[in-house]
């Protein structure tokens, strides 16, 4: 797709991505990127013209959305036919048909599902999806929520990092035989990734939920600073009201950002069957590129 020997892709730094790096990074074969973060257009096509001096290999522009010159820095890029662009802290949508009919690569950075989506539509040709861990402007979703929902992998990811298994919670609480209130299930099926919230992070127990009418109030007590005692009155046998009363309004509907791709209920033999043949025809993928 890019013409690059290595699939790495320099993130858009500010004050960092400019053009001795990018030359450097595609020198070395992977993408090096400008970013032209907050800087003016004019410094954005100097760093430009400085890369093509000292690279032959194909590099991008990082451009930050929310940047008083994106609108400069996005016809520039244009005009400069540079082979690739990467766009964060926003969605860039409106400058899709300029940049493709400029025969430009466009790969937005992702931090939520909802954007890959809207992104694919639009005419992306790769994304990047950026987890919480990442430095910078930041979304809430982990990489390991955030990537299998825009890849459609799974276990094997897990796998990929070195584990030899998985402990899998939230999708079980949604399975055929839990003996759960059925409202509970229904909260996971409908959760989006941006559903949780973790409440009693000041506390030193920072516990995840799906957000409902008990994490906003929490939330906003917890916020004006009210005392442990009166926030734990809220949470107080808060799980046996969803999972058993299935009151999930004032209850505390516990689940993992995973909830957002549990779309069905499922027995646990189909969890698990479903889970496993993912893993083994993604693995054996993996290992025919050996
Ligand atoms: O953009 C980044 N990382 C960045 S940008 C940056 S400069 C900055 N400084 C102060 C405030 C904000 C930015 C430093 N690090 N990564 C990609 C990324 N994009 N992370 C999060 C997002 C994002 C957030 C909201 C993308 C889209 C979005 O909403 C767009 C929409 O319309 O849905």
């Amino acid at each position: 797709l890019l013409g690059i020997e290595s699939p790495v892709v320099q993130g858009g730094m500010a004050w960092v991505a400019e053009s001795h790096l990018a030359a450097a990074v595609s020198n070395a074969g992977g993408l090096g990127i400008i970013g032209a973060a907050s800087a003016p257009a004019e410094w954005v096509r100097a760093q430009i013209q400085e890369v093509k001096r000292r690279t032959d290999k194909p590099f991008g522009v990082n451009i930050m959305l929310i940047s008083p010159y994106a609108k400069e820095v996005a016809e520039l890029v244009a005009e400069e036919k540079v082979p690739v662009v990467t766009t964060g802290a926003g969605s860039p949508e409106k400058y899709m048909s300029l940049w493709k009919e400029a025969g430009i690569k466009v790969i937005p950075v992702v931090a939520s599902v909802a954007l890959a989506k809207r992104m694919e539509r639009c005419g992306a040709d790769a994304l990047v999806a950026e987890g919480t861990e990442a430095g910078g402007h930041i979304g809430e979703n982990t990489t390991m929520v955030l990537v299998p929902q825009v890849v459609d992998a799974g276990m094997a990811a897990a796998f990929m990092l070195g584990a030899e298994g998985v402990q899998i919670g939230t999708r079980f609480v949604a399975s055929r035989e839990a003996q759960v209130h059925e409202n509970y299930k229904n909260c996971i099926i409908k959760a989006r990734d941006i559903d949780s919230r973790v409440t009693g992070r000041s506390t030193g127990h920072p516990v995840r939920a799906l957000r409902n009418q008990m994490t906003k109030i929490y939330l906003e007590k917890e916020q004006a600073g009210v005392p442990f005692e009166e926030l734990e009155l809220l949470t107080l046998g808060g799980l046996r009201k969803a999972v058993v009363d299935g009151d999930v309004t004032n209850g505390s509907v516990m689940a993992g950002q995973s909830a957002a791709m549990v779309k069905e209920i499922l027995s646990c033999e189909e969890i698990i069957q479903n889970l496993t043949e993912q893993a083994e025809k993604l693995l054996k993928g993996v290992s025919k590129h050996e």
